[in-house]
């Protein structure tokens, strides 16, 4: 008898070479390829194989994210990411889920979504690339904006109080939120690297200058133009909620880190525990055979 044996396939390490898609068509300076940079140092030095990587995003400047990385990804509805990463999340446990988002599309359109998504506790990692005006459709004023800042939408300034995002995400129940300046490509990729091995929803604010439409935004906070890169301070619990908030409430620039880091089971585990004790109730009953108990009982 002929046995045929299984060859062994080695796969040889890609490095972040390998993970450049399309060639970024953001202008020059644009705070977002720092981010971009470091998401492919990330996954090179993480070796997560790369039909298990999924970038996913919305609408914005910064959506365009997924066509840069030669992975799987999806440029999906304005708003949307949140809610469409949540089913992939969910139906494929085995996939790195990463949504990518501008301030616009994560904390206005996608608002809603973007807390559900925290309360549930979806395994993925947000970061969002908050340059506080809409860059794609060329300078409305965004969620973020300061008040008085001058937009096509607010031609004598904004007079709306601005989102405080960390504030947000930290009522809305994310399990890990920090915060960083696209400028520190060092400070983004540690933060982004425990965002990534969190085991929840994770989020990373970024902000992530828009040198075309709110030059200079993010100066205050950039130690190479004079401002202070403030570091949250090393005796910060990262498991107290209310000193997270505190954080979040100091004035512009704040504080630079992680704010919040804490343990809640993921959405992701309660459902399979779900399922597993469903299936162990029917015993050998296969799903079909399941929804046809479920119709009988109709009947
Ligand atoms: C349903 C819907 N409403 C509005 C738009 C127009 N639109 C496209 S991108 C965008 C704002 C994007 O801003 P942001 O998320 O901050 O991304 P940025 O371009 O600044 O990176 C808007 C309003 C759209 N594409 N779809
Ligand atoms: S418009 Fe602003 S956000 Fe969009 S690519 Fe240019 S610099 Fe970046
Ligand atoms: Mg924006």
């Amino acid at each position: 008898m002929t046995t045929i044996s299984t060859p062994t396939i080695e796969l040889k390490a890609y490095t972040k070479k390998e993970l450049v898609g399309d060639q970024p068509t953001w202008c020059p300076g644009c705070g977002d390829f720092s981010i971009l940079a470091t998401y492919f140092k990330l996954l090179e030095k993480r070796q997560i194989p790369r039909e298990k990587i999924i970038s996913i995003a919305g609408i914005g400047c910064s959506s365009r994210f997924p066509y840069f990385v030669n992975a799987y990804g999806v440029h999906f509805v304005h708003g949307r990411a949140a809610a469409f990463a949540t089913g992939v999340s969910l139906t494929r446990p085995d996939l790195h889920v990463c949504v990518f988002s501008g301030d616009g599309d994560a904390y206005s359109i996608g608002g809603n979504h973007l807390t559900h998504a925290a309360r549930k506790n979806i395994k993925m990692t947000l970061v969002v690339m908050d340059n506080q005006v809409y860059g794609l459709t060329k300078k409305q004023t965004s969620p973020t904006s300061p008040i008085g800042f001058k937009s096509k939408t607010d031609l004598t300034g904004s007079v709306d109080h601005p989102i405080n995002p960390m504030k947000q995400l930290i009522a809305a129940g994310a399990t890990f939120i920090a915060r960083s300046h696209s400028h520190m490509p060092n400070h983004v990729a540690d933060v982004m690297d425990q965002a990534i091995g969190h085991d929840g929803f994770s989020v990373v604010e970024v902000l992530s200058e828009c040198t075309e439409f709110f030059p200079g935004a993010f100066d205050g906070a950039n130690p190479r133009k004079g401002g202070a890169f403030t570091l949250v301070p090393k005796e910060h619990d990262v498991t107290d909620e209310a000193g997270a908030y505190k954080l979040a409430m100091a004035d512009f620039p704040g504080y630079f880190g992680v704010f919040l880091k804490v343990n809640r089971p993921t959405k992701n585990a309660l459902e399979a525990g779900l399922i597993n004790d469903a299936k162990s109730k029917i015993g050998t009953a296969v799903p079909l055979e399941m929804l046809q108990k479920s119709f009988d009982r109709f009947a």
